[in-house]
């Protein structure tokens, strides 16, 4: 595996390519280019831009999250053509750049959703968190007002301004969509796409949906063991992958976490892991990363990876605000850092003892 942190680019992120380069064992970052709309084309010159400047300070890219799908693709409308087409370019350009992995989401209208960006825990971090209650009480429209005001003026993903604007007509679009009908958008969209990423060996990799249920009546596929071999069978081909999300994945209980990592060998293409605290069922926040602090065993999760032979890039995922650092909710350095060094260090102790 190759320890790497996200990374929105240098207009957008208050963390520095340099700050992430002393972080012991990492190596890589995860990076975008953040001003793009869903369904804009990347060129050959941007993606060298980005890439160069992040290879000036010592790291690789190890792979772009995210490539964000336009509606259309999702909904299915005939304009979806002209879309799919540009994403085909845009893979290509990443292919000739030597970029091999793509985070992507089909989740329809918002991206992940949660009910709080710092909420605040005992030790006085604060953290993102969800509850039921508070989705149930709110419209899908005040969603984003609800939680502009602790964004720290920074755009977050999947929450772009200029989409949430325009809500009311994404619901609308979305009316006639349920599970099957996404599914078969899914399928439709990575049959058009498979033969660019065969062509240039990119690993497509998507993203759950978070939480791994369906929020305002919106279908939700990306949830759970079944629907996600679903998905890899209906399109078998090995660049047809995951992101293996630990804190989406995870936000149902029931999903058995390192039981799931096994049953997708060889299609794991990227890893995000955290932990999640659970107060109940519905209401869960974001802890350390540490077993301990969660519900979820790191350990067990770190091990399934390891035996399965994962060895595409991995990221802490979200982490705590600390230390009275300033930054996108869940995308600060300090406890992003904690995480890089704890999960490398259960890496290394799986690996000595695997080899003993
Ligand atoms: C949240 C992220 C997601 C993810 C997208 C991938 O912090 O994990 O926004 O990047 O769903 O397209």
């Amino acid at each position: 595996m190759q320890m790497t942190l996200r990374w929105y680019g240098k207009e957008y992120d208050t963390v520095t390519l340099e700050q992430i380069r002393q972080i012991p064992g990492v190596t890589g970052v995860i990076t975008t280019l953040f001003s793009k709309m869903p369904g804009e084309l990347w060129t050959y010159d941007e993606i060298m831009q980005m890439k160069k400047e992040v290879e000036a300070s010592g790291l690789s890219v190890a792979g772009i999250e995210s490539v964000n799908i336009h509606d259309a693709i999702k909904v299915g409308t005939p304009d979806r053509e002209q879309y799919i087409d540009a994403y085909i370019k845009t893979l290509e350009n990443l292919g000739k750049a030597d970029i091999h992995m793509v985070c992507y989401n089909f989740m329809p209208v918002f991206d992940w959703t949660r009910t709080e960006l710092a909420r605040v825990r005992p030790d006085g971090s604060t953290v993102l968190a969800y509850t039921q209650k508070a989705v149930d009480k709110i419209d899908p429209e005040d969603m984003f007002g609800s939680i502009k005001e602790d964004m720290n003026g920074i755009m977050m993903p999947g929450w772009e301004p200029e989409r949430m604007a325009k809500i009311k007509d994404l619901f609308e679009m979305y009316k006639e969509v349920d599970d099957d009908k996404l599914f078969d958008n899914l399928k439709y969209f990575l049959e058009r796409i498979m033969p660019v990423c065969d062509k240039y060996d990119i690993n497509m990799a998507i993203h759950p949906d978070d939480p791994a249920w369906s929020v305002f009546g919106l279908p939700r596929i990306i949830i759970n063991k079944p629907n996600i071999l679903r998905m890899m069978n209906m399109v078998d081909n090995p660049h047809n992958g995951v992101t293996f999300c630990t804190g989406s994945y995870g936000t149902n209980l029931q999903n058995d976490l390192p039981d799931m990592i096994r049953s997708l060998k060889g299609r794991i293409h990227f890893a995000h892991v955290r932990n999640l605290k659970f107060h109940s069922q519905f209401d869960f926040e974001e802890s350390a990363h540490l077993s301990s602090d969660g519900t979820f065993d790191m350990y067990e999760i770190m091990k399934a990876l390891y035996e399965i032979g994962f060895d595409g890039p991995i990221r802490p995922d979200h982490g705590r605000m600390i230390w009275g650092e300033q930054a996108m909710p869940g995308y600060g350095l300090y406890d992003r850092a904690l995480g890089a060094t704890y999960l490398n260090g259960l890496w290394e102790a799986i690996d000595k003892n695997a080899k003993r």
